[in-house]
């Protein structure tokens, strides 16, 4: 496991994929490569961020070899959802281009049978409203990771307010700089802190349970 976070922090993504496939077949849980490796690393890759000692590259580098990894354990946590539960839309919201956590959650809900319309990064009120519109999820799911982008969660509850569709949806929202108050404060249904909880809350959802 040590060597996959190493090669993940070193932005090795080549060594990284192939290290995933042979944990995989070594019989190690895919969650656990996840929460015990690649999760940690890019935690350790925002720490040296921090501290000046890593740069933009090196992030981007970094998050591109968590992502190869990703693309290996993808197809184990999808196979695992059978039917489609519902539709969640999924997003990063405007202005903001991190897509590992968002990713994430849209691996969780595909897995527990959710199907997910990800829309991407950098979306705005208007293309979450629009998404609602036209596919009608039980739940749309906003990410930021940024405390310059977190306001614009807000803004897009307004424009669903606006459009007259927010009493459809359930809005859940996260990222590292989200808090249960401030999911509050801005009338969001639910903070998750990591993507078992936001998979955990559209289960919620379609029991009726919230
Ligand atoms: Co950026 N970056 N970054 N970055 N980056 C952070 C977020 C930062 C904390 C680093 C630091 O200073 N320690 C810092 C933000 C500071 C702040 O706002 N207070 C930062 C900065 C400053 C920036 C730039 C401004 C740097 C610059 O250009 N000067 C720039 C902004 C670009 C932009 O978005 N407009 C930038 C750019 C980048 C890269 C492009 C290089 C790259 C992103 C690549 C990509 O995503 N494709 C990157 C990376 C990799 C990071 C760090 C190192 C790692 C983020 C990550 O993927 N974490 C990050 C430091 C850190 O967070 N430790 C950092 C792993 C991921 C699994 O966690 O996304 O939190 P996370 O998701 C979690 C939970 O939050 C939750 O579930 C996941 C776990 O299961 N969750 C949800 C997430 N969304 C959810 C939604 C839900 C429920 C749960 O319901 C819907």
């Amino acid at each position: 496991m040590q060597n996959l976070k190493e090669f993940v922090k070193n932005g090795k993504a080549k060594e990284a994929e192939a290290r995933t496939m042979e944990l995989l077949a070594q019989n190690v849980d895919a969650e656990k490569i996840m929460s015990e490796a690649l999760i940690p690393a890019m935690d350790e890759v925002g720490d040296l961020f921090q501290k000046g000692e890593y740069f933009v590259p090196e992030m981007l580098v970094a998050a591109r070899a968590m992502k190869q990894a990703m693309n290996v354990l993808r197809p184990i946590f999808k196979e695992k959802g059978v039917q489609s539960l519902g539709k969640v839309v999924m997003g990063t919201v405007k202005g903001d281009l991190h897509d590992i956590g968002k990713n994430l959650v849209v691996m969780a809900l595909e897995g527990a049978g959710f199907e997910v319309v990800d829309l991407g990064v950098d979306v705005g009120p208007e293309k979450f409203v629009d998404a609602v519109k036209t596919h009608k999820p039980i739940a749309i799911g906003m990410s930021a990771l940024l405390t310059t982008t977190m306001m614009s969660m807000k803004d897009i509850i307004a424009a669903l307010k606006s459009a007259g569709v927010r009493d459809q949806v359930k809005v859940m929202i996260g990222g590292a700089p989200i808090r249960k108050e401030f999911a509050t404060e801005i009338g969001a249904d639910f903070f998750g802190r990591d993507s078992v909880e936001a998979r955990n809350f559209a289960r919620l959802v379609i029991q009726n349970e919230v």
